[in-house]
Formats: structure tokens, sequence, C-alpha cells
């Protein structure tokens, strides 16, 4: 292990991660579950469907009324990180990994498929990273140390697909990575790589990731998000999984690290549990004893983050509801492509969230057995079979691609004649099969095929390897680590323009997105006008705030002409200097004991109420209750005159009852009302006559300390005070 630790409460160093790459060296190798902790007992709570918890983590936000518990669901939680530069990605790792995250998948450069080989820097890409030796190493090392402080293995992932497939394959199970999509029918429909060197080279790649412990997952879910009615193509998806599957069991991967990338075909506003319900029985009653990856639908997100979440928890209702081994958490970014830090962590949220509030749903309900779930089940089983067959009787797979039949948007046996066409002789790298010599000989341990090493006197069994003393899976020294080639794109350079923004220790500050110190940021807009003109709204707005670089990233109609909201990105000119910044002091509050004291030396009674017309009443008797931690504990006087109360009954109530302090309740903010009020009792209580005798406290959701100063209380309180904070202000103030 590096000497170098990650420190609860400082920034993770990248420059350290960067350090004596060279000679950097995994942990483990291979996939790792969660592992299941039944009765789980957290808080007041016991879970039913929970994973063992986190040591270190950041809860969901309402967790601080729950005993700041953090229950970790059973699927193991994937987040996808696409921003371009490995550098930044690893700040979003640790992120992403405090709030569940325990399978990081990096998005590939767009390109990478076609290269014919590895390739080396870690030049910036376009919609992921380029997959470099280099750029594995670092963020396997940055994962490494990430997963000491959380206290969970985390899955490392990318793909093993294009034409360099098998050398991917090689140096990842080289560097330590945990997990790749491998499925030879990716490369052939998607990219367009000649399908006979797509199959050969799967049969290597697929051995060697078996060999490594790597969990396989396949590319069916490419189908949907690329047929155009993508609920048409279920039984094709069942046949893309039966192929790949079938294939990787051949090569060795065992089966429960073999798993199928599902994605409920539908979305709304089709009714899709009906539609997606049926389909993920069936995949689960044909593929037994495979994975499930549950990926989302991201094919129908439009471009608004409360859609895409819908979609996300519709989604993992069906999970639920059947099995998820893998819960994917796509962003919303699939949708609209803004890689965003938060959206991958909002993702992670997102499905936490969901899967503790799920917790013990199966317990208490059953799919039916019978009725249109299982007929709709059943039928689809039937059509995937007969596609099968069909495939069979027209002479095998690639024949059967050569006649476009996959991801044609037909129902299967219907057909729309629009699938993806490819010929056996054509293709990114077509004609390149070289038939292996008789006595062919790879002397490494993980290889397909026949490996003529009796030649050599080797029995069978034996490792070929051992006939040079090892090769590079068992002698890492013996790996070409190459460092940056290109002067100019490299991980240095791009470094160098921003350091004095890296933290720890940097003293500037930009707002940042994807990018340390992009000084990107987002602001939402509403214009009472129709979309087109609201966009333009917007981007003028912006001009005027002198920002720059502005353009919408999504606009939703609210009426077609009487309102339009625009989101925008931007980036602001300036960095700020953190010296100059201004952290309000943490407020002083007195121990219990020392409240207690003072208020038996200096008895004090309040009059206290919800004022105006406003019912709510929580927020007030949570500080005033005895039961609650309230003011009541310390000893002091409480007259509670209700909700709704009228200011001028507040201020009366509190001579009549000789009272030394008001506390106001003020949670509608409608029209800035709770100012207002609490400018109304000042000014009563000062026409009274006895403003100087009184503290007068206001507090609300929405209260802002220094503007209820400024309205005319003594002192304000917002979102999470506490009794013992309005006691103290009542010691300190009191006249
Ligand atoms: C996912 N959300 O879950 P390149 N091989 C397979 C793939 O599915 C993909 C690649 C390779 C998606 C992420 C789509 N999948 C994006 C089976 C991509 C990518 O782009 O050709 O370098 O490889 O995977």
């Amino acid at each position: 292990m590096p000497d170098y630790k990650l420190q609860p409460d400082a920034a993770l160093d990248v420059r350290e991660i960067l350090k004596d790459l060279a000679s950097y060296r995994p942990r483990r190798r291979g996939w790792t579950w969660r592992r299941p902790a039944p009765g789980l007992q957290m808080g007041s709570f016991t879970f039913r469907d929970m994973s063992e918890p986190l040591k270190r983590s950041v809860p969901l936000p309402p967790a601080h009324h729950f005993g700041n518990i953090d229950p970790q669901p059973q699927p193991v939680i994937t987040t996808e990180i696409a921003s371009g530069r490995f550098e930044d990605d690893i700040r979003r790792m640790r992120m992403a990994a405090h709030h569940g995250a325990d399978h990081i998948m990096v998005i590939r450069t767009a390109g990478q498929s076609h290269f014919d080989s590895l390739i080396e820097g870690t030049p910036q890409g376009v919609g992921g990273v380029p997959i470099t030796r280099k750029q594995v190493r670092a963020q396997r090392k940055a994962l490494d140390l990430i997963e000491e402080e959380v206290g969970r293995p985390i899955n490392y992932h990318s793909y093993v697909s294009g034409v360099a497939g098998p050398e991917i394959a090689v140096m990842f199970v080289e560097e330590g990575v945990n997990g790749a999509h491998q499925d030879p029918q990716y490369n052939v429909i998607y990219r367009n790589i000649n399908m006979l060197r797509s199959f050969v080279d799967a049969c290597e790649s697929k051995t060697i990731m078996a060999h490594g412990g790597l969990a396989q997952i396949d590319g069916a879910h490419n189908a949907n998000a690329t047929a155009r009615e993508a609920w048409k193509v279920m039984p094709e998806l069942m046949v893309q999984h039966a192929i790949n599957s079938q294939f990787s069991l051949g090569c060795g991967i065992p089966r429960d690290l073999i798993c199928l990338s599902t994605v409920p075909p539908t979305a709304t506003p089709a009714p899709s549990l009906y539609l997606d319900l049926p389909y993920a029985v069936a995949l689960r009653e044909l593929f037994v004893g495979f994975r499930m990856r549950a990926q989302m639908n991201t094919k129908y997100i439009q471009s608004s983050v409360r859609e895409a979440t819908v979609t996300h928890v519709l989604n993992m209702l069906v999970s639920k509801l059947t099995s998820a081994d893998i819960q994917s958490t796509i962003t919303p970014d699939e949708g609209r492509n803004v890689p965003w830090h938060i959206y991958n962590i909002e993702a992670c949220d997102t499905a936490r969230q969901t899967f503790n509030g799920l917790d013990g749903l199966m317990d208490m309900v059953a799919l039916k057995e019978d009725g249109p779930l299982r007929q709709t089940a059943r039928e689809l089983k039937e059509r995937a079979v007969l596609f099968m067959e069909e495939m069979l009787r027209e002479g095998g797979y690639f024949k059967a691609v050569e006649a476009g039949h996959f991801v044609d948007s037909g129902r299967y046996p219907e057909r729309n004649g629009d699938g993806i066409v490819r010929k056996m002789d054509g293709g990114v790298a077509a004609h390149t099969l070289i038939r292996r010599a008789a006595d062919y000989l790879a002397p490494v341990s993980a290889h397909y095929g026949d490996n003529n090493t009796a030649q050599y006197g080797l029995k069978p069994g034996e490792d070929p390897a051992s006939l040079i003393g090892g090769c590079s899976l068992q002698r890492p020294e013996l790996i070409q680590y190459i460092d940056e080639l290109d002067e100019e794109d490299n991980v240095a350079t791009r470094m160098a323009q921003n350091e004095h923004l890296r933290q720890p220790g940097a003293q500037c500050l930009r707002p940042e997105m994807e990018w340390l110190g992009d000084g990107t940021v987002m602001l939402t807009f509403f214009f009472p006008v129709e979309q087109k003109l609201a966009q333009a709204a917007a981007l003028e707005a912006a001009r005027r705030m002198n920002l720059e670089e502005a353009e919408v990233i999504s606009s939703e109609i609210m009426h077609p002409v009487d309102g339009t909201r625009v989101e925008l990105r931007a980036k602001v000119p300036f960095e700020l200097n953190i010296a100059d910044l201004v952290i309000p002091q943490e407020p002083e509050v007195l121990s219990d004991d020392q409240l207690r004291e003072a208020f038996e030396r200096q008895p004090l009674t309040v009059v206290c109420g919800t004022v105006g017309e406003d019912e709510h009443s929580v927020g007030l008797r949570e500080i005033i209750d005895i039961k609650h931690g309230g003011i009541e504990k310390y000893g002091v006087k409480v007259h509670y005159l209700g909700t709704s109360v009228p200011p001028e009954k507040l201020v009366n109530a509190a001579v009549e009852l000789g009272a030394q302090a008001i506390l106001a309740s003020t949670i509608i903010s409608h029209d800035n009302i709770h100012y207002k009020n609490i400018a109304l009792i000042d000014r009563l209580a000062r026409e009274m006559g006895v403003r100087d005798k009184l503290v007068f406290l206001a507090g609300g959701t929405q209260v802002t300390p220094e503007l209820a100063r400024q309205a005319g209380a003594d002192e304000g309180f917002g979102r999470g005070t506490k009794g013992a904070h309005v006691a103290t202000a009542l010691v300190k103030l009191r006249k």
C-alpha cells in the first residue's frame, strides 16, 4: 500500500495518487458482491433486505431525523462516470462511494473501439476517458484508498469491447479491474467491427476475464436504446442475452459472474410496468443462476432530472418485484449529456432511497401466479425461442445478422425490415483473422483453445507460463508501464493549468461541475412566455449577469404561451479568494446544566405562538416541549397560545402574563409575510412601551437570523434550530 492515506476531513489529493504509479500494484482482483445483513438493526428500525453497513458515508438528506442511519441495499450500486478527464473523475469516485456506489463504471471516450491496440498516456476524452494503463492504474489506486475509507470493496469497471478487446482484457486483469462489458454482438451491431474477428477475439477476452475473476456484463441494453420502439424488441433482447451468456459459460466465466444487462424497455407515459414487469419475470425464469444487472431506461429520458428520476424509481420497482444483483444509476446526463458530479451523486441517492423505502416489500406482496403477468411472460419466452430457432434454421448468428434480423423494431415474428445489417466479410478489421499454426503456443496462463504445450514437455493442466517463469499476470514486473508520450495532451499539463485551485491547500476557489476550476454554474429561470422566447430571454439574462459561454441545457413548457422553465449552464469569469470569504460563526450554545442553573437563578416566562394566518405548530412545539428537548426542559415557564395568533394578541398576552420574552413562530413566507409579521410585533411592542422590557425571538424554516434582526426581532432562528439554541439566546438577551 502507498504511504498516502485518505483523511476523512481532507480533500483527496490527486497529486498523491499520481505519484510512483510505475510501481503501484492493485490490492486485489476479482468482483465482490455485497454481504447481505438480514434483520439488520439500525436506529429504531429492523431492515430485511439490506447489506452490511459502511464504515463512513454521507447519509440521505432526511437521515438526521432518524439518528443518521445509512442502510445500504443489497444490490451492488453502479455509477457511470463520463467527464473526459480521469483526474477529475477520481474525486467524483470518492463522493459516489460515500453515497453508496460500489461499482464505478468508467465510460470510454468515443472511438476507442476502433483502436487496434492499447493506447498509452492519459489524453482528454470526449464523452468518457480514453482507457489506458496509466488511467486505470491511477483510478484503481484511488479506489483502493477509497474502499478502505468507506469500509467496503469497490468494483472498478470499464469495457472489453472493440478491436483491442483481448489486449484490454489482459491489461484489466493485470491492473485489478473487477468487471467489464464484454459482448461481441456489441462490436458487430453498434461499432461495425467485423463479426468473425469479434467472435474470435471474444473467446480470448472472456477466457482472460474468467482467469481474473471479472464480472461480465453484456450489451443487450444497447438494442433497447437503439430500436425505434424499444418495447417491441423484448424477444430479441433475450436472444442476445442467451448468445452472450452461453458463450461466456463456454469460455469459463462462472454463471454467477455473468450479468445480463437488462433494461425495463418502456417508459411513461406508456403503461410501463404492465409491459416491463412480465418481461423482467420472463427473463429471470429463462436465465436461472445468471446475475441481473438492472440498467435504467435511457432511451426515453428527455432533459428533466425530475422525469429521469421517476423513470429510475419505476425501474427500481421492477428490480424490487423481481430481482437485481447490480442496480445501475445512470444519471440524467445520458439523456442530455450533462456529465456532472452532482448527477452521479443524485442518482446514487435515488437508488439508495428507493431501496431503503421498499425494504421488506416482498414479505408483504407477491406477484400473481396467473393472469396477464404470467401470460405475457410466457408469450415473450415463446417468441424468443422461435427467434432462436429461426436463426438456427437460417444458418446461425452470422447469417441472421447478414439478414438484418437484429435491432429490427418489429415485434417478432413480425419484422419491420429496419434491422441493422452487417456482412461477414465487412466492417472494421475484416480479413484480419489468421489461422494458428499447428504447433502454436502462447506461454501465458490464460489462453483460449489448444495451446500446444506438450511439445515442451508440459502435462495437461500445467501452466504454460511456467515455461518462461510466469507471465505478466503472475509477475507484474514484466508489465511495460509507459508514462505520458504526448507532450501536450497529458495529465501534467492539464493539472498545471489549474494547480492554484487544487485542494488540499489551494487558496482560490471556482464553482465546478465536472472539471476542477471549470467555473460552470447552472441557473433555473422561469419566463411567462413561450419556449423559444424564454430560451432567448435566459441567454440574454445570463449575458447581463456577466456569465460566459451560456447555453440552454433544458427547457420545459409549463404552458404553451404562459410559461417556460429554462435551465442554463454558463461559466463565471472570476475566482474567489478563500481568505475573503465570511463564514458565519457557529452559535455558542450553553450546556444543559448551565441553562438549568441560569433559569433557576432567575426564572423566566415566555409567551409563544405561530403568528398570522399560519396553522403550523410542529416547529414551535419542538422548540418548547420538554418531550423534544425544548426550553421547558431547562425550567422556562411557557404560555403557548396556539396557531394563527394575531401579533397584537401575542404582545398583549406578554404584558398580561408578565412574561419576559415573546417567541413568534412564522413558517409561511409568501410575499415575505414572515418578516412583515416580525416587524409588526416589534412595532406593536414599541407602541405599547414594552419593547425594551421584552426579549423578542422569531423563528421558522425560511427565517434568516440577519433578516429577522433587521425586521425588528432580537434574534432569528432558521431550519435546524434546537431548544438549547433558543434557551441560550434567552439567557444572553434577557433584559
Ligand atoms: C452501459 N449505460 O451501461 P465504446 N461494450 C458494451 C457497451 O454497452 C458499451 C461499450 C462497449 C451504458 C453506457 C453504452 N455502452 C454506454 C457492451 C457502451 C462502450 O463506446 O465502443 O468504446 O464501448 O454500458
